[in-house]
């Protein structure tokens, strides 16, 4: 890992083939990185390599390709251990993405742990793959949501309401690390020790977190956490799921099939520990062997480098659009993930993203998927410009530029 300093942050682009093209005639500027990261060669190049030379089913074969795709998938759960320091690769559960890893959680564990009347505690500022699962489980269960607010357009929570949303029926805290639409960041490892205290279980949403900072779930002291590769440099469709082995051992089966089980008996069938436990059938083998080649990019630049270069373009950005009129802003004035939220007045977030897109430059406009924190705050959409390693200060110069231009077309 190199020091902040030293690292050349533009040679860093070169790693990215999709990073140099015109769209619409202008150079891309790809600020929709909280949506999906873009992947360098590397990542690209495991997958073709797999495909090209070792492609086979995993834990079944006894031939030499299955052997050499089974030790692939198996080292890709140990390096996935180590990115966030889990205790051990078993308590690393690969699925989709974030999505599905919270929708394991919610399915398993809460069918054999929650009744009538219990409680899950979320925040006011979830993605909606960190509410429904949930809505849908208190559905079935008869349990209760409750919520920690969020205090206004700065995007960060009232944490002194804890201590009287912690009542005894409360089971599990579910919370988001950093939101992807205020780009606040939430204090995880204050809130897990106090929940742990009281015997609750808790839930980091990583989604926007894992390929941004260094994360310890050790140190954080979570019961899960769950994360998307695809935010992170690596392929779509693959994710993971931590769970501290003495929850993980727990919970019952999530999807039931092949290579989750010890026996089978007509009547009668007896299932394999986690990890094992919870990835029924043919998993995505492709989708850890790019995951732990991004995973290796990432570290060897460093996440505590990609922290602060995330924090210096947001700060930046947000300084720069600050200087605007008729612009409203959302999310924390100190300590800023890398991404900035705003609106136009009396301009519609998709106008904004359109003509945006015209000049090259890819944001996103709409909820993000936190419809009712966009309600509380009164808008229906925001556009949002989210950064990453391989964005450059340039670039947030040109999307200012544009903005501005903008503002201009809209007689402002
Ligand atoms: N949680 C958070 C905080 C997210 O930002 C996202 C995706 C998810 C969960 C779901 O992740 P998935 O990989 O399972 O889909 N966020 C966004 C976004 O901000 N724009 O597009 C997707």
């Amino acid at each position: 890992m190199k020091s902040g300093n030293s690292i050349d942050w533009q040679k860093l682009r070169a790693d990215f083939p999709i990073l140099h093209q015109q769209v619409h005639g202008k150079p891309l500027v790809y600020f929709d990185n909280a949506a999906t990261s873009q992947k360098p060669r590397s990542v690209i190049d495991a997958l073709v390599h797999y495909y090209e030379h070792d492609n086979a089913n995993v834990h079944r074969g006894i031939h030499e390709l299955s052997n050499r795709s089974t030790n692939a998938f198996e080292a890709a759960r140990t390096r996935t251990a180590k990115f966030i320091n889990a205790k051990s690769p078993d308590e690393i559960i690969f699925t989709r993405g974030t999505t599905e890893s919270i929708n394991l959680v919610a399915a398993t564990w809460g069918a054999k742990h929650l009744k009538s009347g219990d409680v899950i505690l979320l925040t006011e500022v979830e993605h909606h793959s960190n509410l429904v699962p949930w809505q849908l489980l208190a559905q079935r269960t008869g349990a209760k949501i409750a919520y920690i607010p969020v205090t206004g357009d700065e995007g960060t929570l009232d944490w002194s309401r804890l201590d009287s949303l912690f009542t005894s029926q409360v089971k599990l805290i579910s919370m988001v690390h950093i939101s992807n639409s205020m780009g606040s960041v939430n204090p995880v490892a204050e809130v897990c020790a106090r929940a742990k205290k009281l015997g609750i279980v808790t839930l980091v949403d990583g989604a926007q977190s894992a390929g941004h900072l260094t994360v310890d779930v050790q140190a954080i002291g979570c019961d899960f956490f769950a994360f998307s590769g695809h935010k992170i440099c690596g392929p779509t469709g693959i994710g993971a799921l931590y769970g501290r082995t003495e929850v993980l051992e727990t919970m019952p089966p999530y999807q039931g099939g092949g290579e989750m089980i010890l026996t089978v008996g007509y009547d009668k069938t007896e299932f394999k520990h986690a990890p094992h436990r919870f990835e029924a059938g043919t998993p995505d083998i492709s989708g850890p062997i790019g995951l732990h080649a991004a995973m290796d990019y990432l570290d060897a630049i460093g996440r505590e480098n990609i922290w602060r270069h995330d924090q210096e373009l947001a700060n930046y950005a947000y300084e720069k659009l600050s200087a605007l009129k008729n612009i409203r802003l959302f999310g924390p004035k100190q300590n800023r993930a890398g991404l900035v939220s705003f609106l136009l007045k009396d301009v519609h977030a998709h106008d904004v993203v359109t003509l945006a897109d015209q000049a090259g430059v890819a944001l996103r406009g709409g909820h993000h998927c936190t419809q009712p924190l966009m309600h509380k705050l009164g808008v229906e959409s925001t556009a949002r410009a989210s950064f990453y390693f391989y964005n450059m200060r340039d670039e947030v110069d040109r999307f200012v530029e544009v903005i501005q231009q903008i503002q201009k077309f809209f007689g402002q």
